[in-house]
């Protein structure tokens, strides 16, 4: 039975999906439990390499997802896959679309996919996806990738969270999508030109090779080279390279010391971030609302409102 956390811990640990699957929804769910095996587990994870794939919508990311997974089976790797659905207005009902696209995998038992909604979330990867990670570290899959829409804040956030970073482009989008954020574009540790089956696949290749050219010249302290890859995923082409890449890139980040400096920096930012919506809730379910309306109102400038809102935290906290 799946009751108790200890329960739990100890099967997912030991990888059974069952209950990496009901840890996941404790946690979704916010049910104390969850919040009881993640302390369990914690200590077994900090293994998994987190890849994180991104691009412009519909650049073919759960099309190359597909065939990523399906290699590294063939290499005896066990992957978990986490689909961040967006509840963007790109993507209606890319969740169904994601399940077919990597229904072959469905009865592997070395696959574990799922699909997450962001909930309205403001920077759309959510606490659940960070969870879900944690889980699927801890139940032994050797990769966990996570799969991003966007184009906006949910690439930055998959770069926070990966050791490395897949950024999918494809030929025929207008430089402004293409010209991938300055931020993305200096963190992407891959690049990946997919459909390359499609006219323009050459110009797109040139276009993103000057773009690294330049990064390269920017960067002082080049240490990783950043390969430049082809891909036509729907044809199942380009995911020998593409995984090569991954692994080569786990080596240099263990060499470096970056394996455990990048895990560093995602559980901080992780510690971070339940804080700030802690005392956020608690700061509205205080007082909040009067003194936001005072600032609507433009009776009082958001500093002053902030002040007076931790100045009421910390006399609460004193006197308790
Ligand atoms: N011509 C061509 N089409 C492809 C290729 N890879 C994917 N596609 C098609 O592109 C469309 C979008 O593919 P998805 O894998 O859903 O793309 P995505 O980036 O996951 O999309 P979102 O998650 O909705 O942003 C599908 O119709 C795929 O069949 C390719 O290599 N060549
Ligand atoms: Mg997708």
């Amino acid at each position: 039975m799946l009751r108790t956390p200890a329960e739990v811990a100890r099967r997912l640990l030991a990888g059974e999906v069952a209950a990496g699957a009901r840890a996941i929804r404790w946690l979704d769910d916010r049910d104390p439990r969850g919040a009881e095996v993640l302390s369990l587990i914690y200590p077994q994870t900090g293994r998994a390499q987190v890849v994180g794939v991104t691009g412009p919508p519909g650049a073919g990311k759960s099309t190359l997802t597909d065939v990523l997974v399906a290699e590294w089976r063939k290499r005896g790797q066990r992957v978990g896959v986490i689909a961040v659905d967006p509840s963007s207005p790109f993507t209606g009902g890319a969740i169904l679309g994601d399940r077919v696209r990597m229904s072959r995998h469905a009865l592997d038992p070395g696959v574990f996919i799922r699909s997450l909604g962001t909930r309205g979330q403001a920077g759309g990867l959510s606490r659940s996806t960070q969870d879900a990670c944690l889980i699927f570290d801890a139940m032994g899959y050797d990769i966990v990738l996570v799969e991003t829409v966007g184009v906006g804040q949910d690439e930055i956030d998959v770069v926070n969270l990966a050791h490395t970073t897949v950024i999918v482009a494809v030929p025929g989008l207008g430089d402004e999508i293409q010209a991938v954020k300055a931020g993305l574009m200096e963190a992407g540790d891959i690049f990946v030109v997919n459909k390359a089956d499609r006219d323009g696949y050459d110009a797109t290749h040139r276009q993103m090779e000057l773009m690294l050219h330049l990064r390269a010249q920017a960067v002082a302290d080049l240490r990783w080279d950043v390969p430049l890859l082809r891909a036509a995923a729907a044809k199942g082409e380009g995911a020998e390279a593409i995984v090569d890449a991954i692994a080569a890139h786990r080596s240099f980040l263990k060499q470096e010391g970056d394996f455990a400096n990048r895990s560093r920096l995602r559980a901080r930012e992780q510690v971070l971030s339940l804080v700030r919506d802690a005392l956020a809730a608690r700061a509205l379910a205080m007082s909040g609302d009067a003194i936001l309306q005072q600032v609507e109102m433009r009776r009082l400038d958001p500093y002053a409102a902030a002040d007076r809102i931790l100045s009421a935290l910390s006399e609460k906290s004193a006197a308790a």
